[in-house]
């Protein structure tokens, strides 16, 4: 096929614009099936389910009012499968003082065994509830929920926060699933005495990291549940994606291939 030809024909053009087009259209709305159909989970190098009492807390705590740092309150049955955490808030106690309004509901750290290397394992995963009771309903007071990393390395700390808030479920659980990214601009710096920026933290073992509410007027208020925690690669496309691609490919060869043969 000339290109000469081709611009001697706009109306073969316009046709052929057209083709590729729907054929983009429905290359896209079989990835998304694809990608809504895919049951295999995402089994990270990191993953909390809190179904066992031996792993029922695993490090997981809380910063309580007492600053006694008791172990996370874990329910051996119930969640979304299995056992979980159910936190009231209205015992957390803020960070660093008082006066802030900055609240850590649970958190793990100094993990030995190993770091999130969100440059392979970016896909984070958490199920949230909210289970207040009508007395004393869920009040973030106008914050939100984050996710954070850090590290105390005993000479000094540094503490980031994914800027994106993870949804709470309204009475049902929420699967939230969020995508990090190692772009500082994601990023916001909660707190570091040590000049260490967001590439200097992520590169770093044994980091520490939970969930943070901030951004609120008051106090938070309620009872939240956190199950089936997780943080992994992103899936591997499904088959059916593949072979979605794979057949409109040769479609859409088959299609373009035919004026030529006219
Ligand atoms: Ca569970």
């Amino acid at each position: 096929m000339k290109p000469q030809r081709l611009i001697c024909q706009p109306a073969r053009w316009i046709s052929m614009c057209a083709l590729a087009v729907r054929v983009a259209k429905v290359s896209w709305s079989i990835a998304v099936a694809a990608v809504l159909s895919s049951t295999a989970p995402s089994m990270g190098g990191y993953m909390e389910t809190w179904n066992e009492a031996s792993a029922g807390a695993n490090g997981w705590v809380y910063w309580s009012k007492s600053d006694t740092e008791p172990l996370v309150p874990w329910l051996g049955a119930g969640g979304q499968d299995g056992g979980y955490v159910s936190i009231d808030l209205s015992i957390l106690g803020a960070w660093p003082s008082v006066a802030s309004l900055d609240y850590y509901p649970a958190y793990t750290f100094r993990d030995a065994t190993r770091s999130i290397d969100i440059a392979v394992e970016p896909m984070l995963k958490v199920s949230l509830k909210d289970e207040s009771g009508a007395s004393a309903p869920l009040n973030l007071a106008g914050g939100h929920l984050y996710f954070w990393m850090g590290r105390n390395d005993g000479v000094g700390s540094t503490y980031y926060s994914f800027n994106t808030p993870l949804d709470i479920g309204d009475g049902d659980w929420i699967v939230n699933e969020l995508a990090l990214t190692s772009h500082s601009a994601d990023w916001g710096l909660i707190y570091d005495d040590q000049g260490k920026t967001l590439a200097d933290l992520l590169a770093e073992p044994q980091q520490q990291w939970g969930f943070r509410i901030f951004d609120g007027t008051g106090d938070p208020q309620g009872q939240l549940g956190f199950d089936n925690f997780s943080i992994g690669p992103v899936p591997e496309p499904a088959p059916l994606m593949l072979l979605g691609w794979t057949g409109l490919a040769l479609l859409q060869r088959r299609r373009l291939g035919q004026p030529n043969r006219a």
